[in-house]
């Protein structure tokens, strides 16, 4: 366990229960910014501890950037959780959801919930490093080996040290969700190979670890909020754009690009986090079972996006998207068009970025 973890949280994780915590005024942080909740030991999201009677009755509100249709991955994460709050407090607790990007793009919920004008959100990692820099130390190109490396370095004391530094600017992560591996589509042509990007205006989130390597490849990026992607492609105002099939398929891109590679490029986590001060304002046991429920829904939308995989690929196919797969295009001419960004950022990230590599 990172030293400097607050000795609270080290209580709350190892006694796996805020009971033992019980006499800690609410008002005491019973976080000290582990990305890692204790996971729950039940698909149920943790318990009910002594009953909900000393809950007290709130509202949170919960927003995204995704659509809320059933095969979108982040509404999926927002109604279980919803589920396991109001069950674990006898509905004493709401969990208002925001979907479709109605409050705003990921980068703007993220600063709301700094601030506090919103409770919560779930955001990819992608605009969070203009928050806690270390956060873009997880979006290099090529750099997790597959979903297991990701969420062990995620769950474990490195996704706990990004969210230690989001803490210290006023935000908590609950858990650390899955966006997905990222694929690149466009308009223009099938892309094999790097040149085949040459002079193509694509899409990129908000972060400058993905700009600079879209950069590298030769497009010409252009950060975005997600709100304003798929009419930005409809009108060709960009060419194209990357990101997971979780996100490809429920926002219809297909009706509005040409190609897509499952080049895989980036993996991109995503991040469930609250207001620090609503959080800490909470009752221990409030907090526990926020913490559960956010864990357990980690677990369901992990694998709720694992089960949709094969369906997004058929439906993206059938919506007349030409794909090349993992096997057709030059992934080794991609990874070394990434070297020079590995090289500009050593100093910054090289020794995180080798704790990620050397995690097994
Ligand atoms: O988090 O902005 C993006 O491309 C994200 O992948 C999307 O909003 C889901």
């Amino acid at each position: 366990m990172k030293k400097g973890i607050s000795l609270a949280l080290v209580g709350l994780l190892a006694a796996g229960s805020l009971v033992g915590c019980g006499s800690k005024p609410a008002e005491q942080s019973s976080t000290g910014g582990s990305s890692q909740p204790a996971p729950s030991n039940n698909s149920s999201g943790g318990e009910k501890s002594g009953g909900s009677s000393s809950i007290e009755e709130v509202t949170i509100a919960v927003a995204h950037a995704t659509p809320d249709s059933e095969t979108s991955h982040y509404h999926a994460f927002a109604t279980k959780f919803k589920e396991l709050v109001e069950k674990n407090t006898d509905g004493k607790v709401k969990i208002e959801i925001h979907p479709n990007g109605e409050l705003g793009g990921e980068r703007e919920a993220v600063e709301a919930v700094q601030i506090g004008t919103l409770d919560a959100t779930i955001t990819s990692s992608g605009p969070v490093g203009n928050f806690a820099p270390l956060s873009n130390a997880f979006d290099f190109p090529f750099l997790f080996r597959d979903k297991a490396h990701a969420y062990k370095v995620l769950d474990g004391e490195l996704g706990a040290e990004v969210s230690k530094q989001l803490e210290s600017v006023g935000i908590v992560n609950l858990a650390w969700a899955e966006n997905g591996f990222r694929n690149i589509t466009n308009n223009k042509r099938p892309i094999k190979k790097p040149e085949d990007l040459q002079g193509l205006k694509i899409r990129t989130m908000e972060n400058k670890v993905h700009l600079d390597s879209f950069k590298e490849f030769g497009a010409a990026p252009t950060p975005m909020a997600i709100t304003e992607v798929f009419t930005s492609m409809q009108q060709g105002v960009v060419d194209g754009e990357e990101n997971p099939l979780s996100v490809i398929v429920p926002q219809k891109f297909y009706e509005v690009q040409k190609y897509m590679t499952l080049s895989g490029h980036f993996y991109s986590p995503a991040l469930f986090v609250i207001n620090k001060s609503k959080f800490d304002g909470f009752s221990p046991e409030l907090q526990k079972i926020l913490i559960d429920a956010a864990t357990a829904s980690r677990d369901y939308e992990r694998e709720f996006i694992a089960n949709l995989e094969d369906k997004y690929i058929q439906t993206a196919k059938d919506s007349g998207m030409e794909i090349l797969t993992a096997s057709e295009y030059d992934q080794a001419a991609f990874q070394k068009a990434s070297e020079p960004i590995y090289k500009k950022y050593e100093a910054e990230y090289g020794e995180f970025i080798q704790k990620i590599l050397d995690t097994k």
